[in-house]
């Protein structure tokens, strides 16, 4: 029989958090500082730091072979993938892109000049809805960019074939599914192209970071152009940038790789015992992970029926040092673009509704099954005592 009273918890003044020290979505991965530390003193040594260096090269080939693709160009971003995928596949017109996504995937097509078609997701993956995408088709339209969100594969069969029969390019922003699998292969070989993120907050890390797969021996030849002020043996031949990622990032991944088992079957032991902790709540959804996933997001869909709205149940978590995050805003109604023709008079009500329930918990290194079961426990006797909380909420 639980404990639990109104009054002990933080927010309304309660003297013990749940938690003495915060628990965030995003902490990153710590690796094992020594062996790193003399990689990184070993890249000093040979005064070699950026511009395609051993590191570099060594870490692009592990991502190769992790991953079964052919070409990785690794960068300093995801965002920068991106817009060198979308530049090298030389677009033009509208894409078609979700808006439930983080807004880099979006920005990227407004730095391209490229006109993003915001497109509705299917409910129980968050994932594009491929009838969507159908229905937002113009003679305009030259790509589709979907996203795996939360590491699932994004409708990849279904995508393909509107792909093929429209002749449209199929770019993929894989910034959430690094190690991830569908039908048993890496994600990586989907599209044309497909890209990551190595930012601090994935699983998989480079500090900052990312990079473009592809199975293309012509794309990756122009890609790599790009990605270096579009140089080609020293001479300039294309209008490129510099999206270069340097020996300390590129050793930070390379080693990281070295862990990225461990990190994820932590990860899913995390993901089952919140499965077991949430199995009984009424009114939260824990998002279904079917295949083989890195598990690096917990996302949980707060339904009415829970009692209290997924704002104040963030609020209240996050008073007893539990910071949950309520990914992500609809990119359509953000300031760049809620007033441009981009989102005019456009309702995207399954992308609108998910983006007022889903709360994503904290995961990795930092959580056990102790600790979520206490998380769980939580949100359990928050659920149960609902109506009051609400009632001091709105007094507070
Ligand atoms: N496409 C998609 C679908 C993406 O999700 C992203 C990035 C991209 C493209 C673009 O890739 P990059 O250009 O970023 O490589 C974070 C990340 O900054 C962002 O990379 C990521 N997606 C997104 C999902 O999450 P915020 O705005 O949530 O970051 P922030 O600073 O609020 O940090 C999140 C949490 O992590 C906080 O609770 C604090 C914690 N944290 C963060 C950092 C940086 C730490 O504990 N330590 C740290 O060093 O975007």
């Amino acid at each position: 029989m639980s404990k639990f009273n109104i009054a002990d918890l933080n927010i309304f003044g309660g003297e013990k958090t749940t938690f003495s020290s915060i628990h965030a979505v995003g902490t990153p991965q710590t690796p094992e500082y020594e062996q790193l530390y003399q990689d990184i003193s070993g890249i000093f040594e040979r005064n070699w730091l950026t511009n395609s260096g051993p590191v570099l090269q060594a870490f692009e080939q592990a991502i190769c072979d992790y991953l079964q693709v052919k070409h990785c160009i690794a960068v300093c971003n995801g965002t920068m993938a991106l817009m060198l995928a979308l530049k090298a596949l030389e677009l033009q017109g509208e894409v078609i892109v979700p808006s439930f996504t983080f807004p880099a995937t979006v920005h990227a097509l407004e730095w391209c000049g490229l006109k993003p078609v915001f497109c509705d997701v299917d409910p129980r993956t968050h994932n594009l809805a491929p009838h969507a995408v159908a229905e937002k088709l113009t003679p305009a339209t030259s790509a589709i960019l979907g996203v795996h969100l939360w590491g699932q594969a994004c409708a990849p069969e279904a995508l393909s074939e509107l792909a093929q029969a429209h002749q449209l390019a199929l770019i993929y922003d894989a910034a959430h599914a690094f190690a991830c699998q569908h039908r048993g292969e890496f994600i990586g070989a989907l599209g044309e192209a497909e890209v990551f993120s190595f930012h601090a907050t994935k699983l998989f890390h480079s500090l900052e970071g990312g990079a473009i797969v592809t199975q293309s021996d012509a794309l990756a030849s122009v890609l790599r152009q790009l990605n270096n002020f579009g140089f080609q043996d020293g001479k300039a031949v294309r209008l490129g940038i510099n999206g270069k990622m340097n020996e300390i990032s590129a050793a930070v991944g390379l080693h990281n790789l070295k862990f990225i088992h461990q990190i994820i079957s932590h990860n899913q032991s995390c993901y089952t015992h919140y499965q077991e902790g949430l199995r009984d709540i009424p009114g939260v959804r824990l998002l279904e992970l079917t295949e083989e996933l890195n598990f690096q997001y917990i996302v949980l869909e707060i339904h009415a029926e829970y009692g209290l709205e997924r704002n104040q149940l963030k609020q209240i978590l996050s008073a007893e040092n539990i910071l949950a995050k309520p990914y992500f805003d609809p990119v359509h109604l953000s300031a760049p673009y809620r007033e441009s023709s981009r989102a005019e008079n456009l309702s995207l009500p399954v992308t609108e509704k998910l983006a007022q329930q889903v709360l994503v918990m904290p995961t990795g290194q930092q959580m056990d099954e102790k600790k979520i079961a206490r998380v769980c426990e939580l949100i359990s006797d928050i659920q149960d005592h609902a109506g009051d909380i609400a009632r001091r909420l709105q007094a507070h």
